[in-house]
């Protein structure tokens, strides 16, 4: 009979190249081989994966393999998709490109894998041994082994920020060494200053890649120059000639910048490469995420993985990315101390803290600074507004919201963007002591405003989400406020990609170790669970305090008295019980049973819980949006975000219920017909439900207010929070004055809806911008997502803006009518967690 034997390969998307097949053949033909298999896994727990030659190759000379390393959204992958057609296009070649992408959102290492020969390609694998690599971020010098890719005698490309003579001395030790092993060409350009003289910002993508054509010789030099050009055309003729002339400026400019660099028969440099992670860094993030890091995770054995599947949070603070090319440096003498910057960073990369000058260690660099803390409470104290030059993206926000300027100069605000290759070694020193600093005192916090809450510790910290994102900021304040009794259900979207990621997490814990609860369930079913996780907490809650009852006799009537009357209003009631909780916990450990080792498992659920159910509008307003409903007609403590970019943002942008008119989206790419569907009315139709709509960039204390306001209400909340999105089709640095656009021209309302007001005698509904001072164009032409109709069809955005406008001054004349209006007082149908309701929670099904 013959002998079937079973493998597996792909595990994963893990790569199978010729050499894993080959393992294959040369197992199978072992006199025992094994009964099963898998390949390309290093299965070190069962023992059944296979060995093979990693070396063994089958690939043909003639083809041209080209590698490149890119950063996410730089448009690298784009330019290399367009260099894919013109040369399947114009020469006889057949031509193959593979993607690969890390899981950051963007603003990330991509890396393209390109080849072009004279027969059909079928190497259905990445590129080993490249003859030409491409390197279009110095940095990734420090953190990725490139030249890993080069085979012997390759053509190097580099993007470099310094002239063609200083190159050489700026790569660590190991670059060096590679190019002089391996015979290497190098070339090197200083891309971004191309590209910003072309007026391109940090768009490097056309440079980089007629500096491909142009080494490579796939092309001859004059064509492949005007191929570029026409592929430009294509691509970018939509977003207008502006576009596509300063992208040609730049291909004109590229070569005469273009320098080989001269290589020495010996590395001169003293740098070597910097660890992945610091020594101090914890024991799985040194065995485990270090090597994910540096790209090198496929070589993970299985028994490096926690057997539970369970994945350490706090981690993205060990994954320096030092993607910014500017920062931002703090001028205390011009500061107003508003924290507006803190507030809007979408990688709590820039923070402010307030501490006791005689609490500290004295150990501060000299370059470090701060200033009086101007405010009637905590005076005395010294603030400080600290950058994380190896987390901040450059995205610019910070500087663009700060409203402090020099009188003498309003070119120069409170915070300026600096070269970071000039300042991240002083101001890492920096940031490193502000991180020693004491954290402030969350007992101590009075007001909950900008300038209040921006001094509590962000436990959501320097995710992958994109430069400049609108989204995070509502993430980080949320657990500002609330901190570890967050309980977050995520669904999926761009939210549950930067805040479940791998192989970093931005969730983060405090000093004592604790930190949000976060989970990701479905797109679909988001509200649903994060339901569940409501019912579950308030049956804990009612368990622990029918036991701490139950045991009142051991526990002592004073304690018991703390645990159950506490009402835990504000932190202050929080506080203290934790502490109740604390000694409690020491009782349980004299008093016998299984009732108190029961009530020991469960007596943290004494402490409030605050849960969150968070996600996109996809989410919200179509896909998981009869479940929403369905949640939003109960009566129980959830909060819900809605982040609201308006679009399907995670998966390319196609239109949700939330597109606005006149936007051009997947799906809708003429430009949407119908205006975005009402979800706050519509929840405020139920009456017992809190509503917010809320748009940090416009009014970011009217945010925390509402955050605060849905949080406290004991029933369910739903905040819609506006939030900028690259979908939207601009520089991301104007994301708040977009925002405050959207908010004065009518397009976006701010407004509360509090039902506890209706029991005050008062309207349930306060309008908290008036949304008539601007026309609706003034926005609308502000975004490439409506600027795109205009140009395609004019005829077809003046009705449909006007269509906008008229939408708008419809929206706005509804809710004022609505503020005006009292409703009869009735009891609010909100349930405690008590035991009854808990029974009778568990009965919906
Ligand atoms: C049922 C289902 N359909 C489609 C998807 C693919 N998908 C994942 S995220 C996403 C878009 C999320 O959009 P949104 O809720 O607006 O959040 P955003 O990404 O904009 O933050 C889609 C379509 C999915 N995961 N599940
Ligand atoms: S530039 Fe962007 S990422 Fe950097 S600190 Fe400012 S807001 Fe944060
Ligand atoms: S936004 Fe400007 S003025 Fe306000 S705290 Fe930040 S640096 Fe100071």
């Amino acid at each position: 009979l013959p002998r079937i034997i079973g493998g597996r390969y792909g595990l994963s998307s893990k790569e199978f190249t010729p050499a894993m097949v080959k393992g294959v053949f040369d197992e199978l033909s072992k006199d025992t081989p094994k009964p099963h298999f898998t390949v390309g896994i290093v299965d070190d727990v069962t023992h059944l994966s296979i060995d093979y030659d990693d070396s063994f190759q089958t690939e043909p000379d003639d083809v041209v393999r080209a590698v490149f390393f890119g950063l996410g959204a730089d448009g690298t992958v784009g330019a290399n998709k367009n260099s894919i057609k013109i040369i399947g296009e114009e020469t006889d070649n057949y031509a193959q490109g593979y993607f690969v992408y890390d899981s950051k959102k963007s603003g990330a290492r991509t890396i393209s894998h390109l080849r072009f020969g004279p027969r059909p390609i079928r190497s259905t694998y990445l590129i080993r041994q490249a003859g030409f690599v491409a390197c279009h971020q110095f940095v990734f010098l420090d953190r990725y082994d490139v030249l890993e890719y080069a085979a012997p005698g390759a053509t190097f490309l580099l993007n470099a920020p310094y002239p063609p003579d200083k190159v050489w001395e700026h790569m660590p030790r190991e670059v060096q060494e590679a190019i002089i092993e391996k015979k290497l060409k190098v070339f090197a350009i200083d891309a971004v200053a191309v590209a910003r003289e072309a007026g391109m910002g940090n768009r490097i993508n056309a440079v980089m890649q007629t500096c491909f054509f142009a080494l490579s010789g796939v092309l001859p030099r004059e064509q492949a120059i005007e191929k570029v050009k026409e592929a430009i055309k294509k691509t970018y003729g939509r977003k207008g000639e502006e576009v596509v002339r300063r992208n040609w400026a730049a291909v004109d400019m590229t070569l005469a910048n273009l320098h080989e660099v001269p290589i020495p028969a010996q590395a001169s440099a003293t740098r070597t490469r910097p660890p992945i992670v610091p020594d101090e860094a914890p024991d799985f993030v040194r065995k485990v995420t270090s090597v994910m890091l540096a790209d090198k995770g496929d070589l993970l054995p299985v028994s490096a993985f926690p057997v539970d599947g369970t994945w350490q949070t706090g981690t993205s603070k060990w994954e320096k990315r030092n993607i910014a090319l500017e920062i931002p440096i703090w001028d205390e003498s011009i500061c107003i101390q508003c924290n507006k910057c803190a507030m809007v960073c979408p990688h709590a990369a820039i923070r402010a803290k307030i501490f006791d000058e005689s609490s500290v260690n004295g150990h501060a660099p000299a370059s470090f600074r701060s200033a009086d803390y101007k405010a009637r409470d905590f005076k005395g104290m010294k603030y400080v507004i600290q950058v994380a030059p190896e987390d901040c993206t450059g995205c610019n926000l910070c500087v663009s919201v700060c409203p402090a300027k020099d009188k003498s100069n309003p070119r120069h605000k409170a915070i300026n963007m600096a070269s970071h290759l000039e300042h991240k070694d002083r101001e890492k020193a920096n940031y490193d002591y502000f991180l020693s600093l004491p954290e402030f005192d969350r007992s101590k916090l009075a007001r909950f405003d900008v300038k209040g809450v921006q001094v509590l510790l962000p436990l959501f910290e320097y995710s992958g989400a994109c430069a400049g994102c609108g989204e995070t900021p509502y993430i980080k304040l949320l657990t500002q406020l609330f901190g570890d009794r967050t309980i977050i259900a995520n669904a999926t979207g761009c939210s549950s990609i930067y805040g479940g990621n791998l192989p970093t997490t931005p969730y983060t814990v405090d000093r004592h170790g604790r930190g949000p609860a976060w989970a990701n369930s479905l797109f679909e079913d988001n509200a649903e669970f994060g339901y569940g996780m409501r019912l579950a907490v308030d049956a804990h809650a009612a368990e622990a305090r029918r036991l701490v009852t139950e045991l009142a006799g051991h526990i002592g009537d004073q304690l018991v008295r703390a645990l159950l009357e506490n009402q835990q209003v504000d932190e202050a009631g929080i506080i203290e019980q934790r502490a109740a909780v604390e000694q409690l916990h020491a009782k349980l450990r004299s008093i016998p049973g299984p009732a108190a080792a029961r009530l020991a498992d469960i007596a943290d659920y004494l402490v409030k819980k605050s849960v969150w159910l968070v996600g996109g509008d996809g989410w919200a307003f179509d896909i998981g949006y009869g479940g929403l409903d369905h949640v939003l007609a109960q009566q129980r403590d959830v909060n819900i975000l809605v982040l609201d970019t308006e679009v399907y943002s995670n998966t390319g942008g196609q239109a949700s219920k939330a597109t606005p008119i006149g936007a051009a989206a997947k799906f809708a790419v003429s430009g949407k017909e119908v205006d975005k569907k009402d979800l706050g009315l519509m929840a405020m139709s139920y009456g017992h439900v809190y509503v917010a709509s809320v748009a940090m960039g416009a009014n970011d204390n009217h945010t925390v207010k509402a955050f605060v306001e849905a949080e406290s209400y004991p029933g369910p909340s739903l905040i819609i929070a506006y939030s900028h999105c690259i979908a939207h089709g601009y520089d991301m640095r104007y994301g708040a004055d977009q925002q405050k656009r959207a908010v004065e021209s009518g397009i976006w309302p701010l407004y509360r809806y509090d039902p506890r007001r209706i029991e005050e005698g008062n309207p349930p509904l306060v309008i908290d911008a008036r949304g008539d001072k601007i026309p609706v164009k003034e926005y609308l032409r502000n975004e490439t997502r409506f600027r795109m109709v205009e140009r395609i069809d004019p005829e077809r955005f003046h009705r449909l803006a006007d269509l906008s406008q008229a939408c708008a001054e419809r929206r706005v004349a509804i809710y004022k009518h609505m503020a005006e209006l009292r409703m009869p007082v009735h009891e609010r149908p909100v349930e405690q967690a008590d035991e009854a309701s808990t029974a009778e929670g568990a009965s919906h099904d």
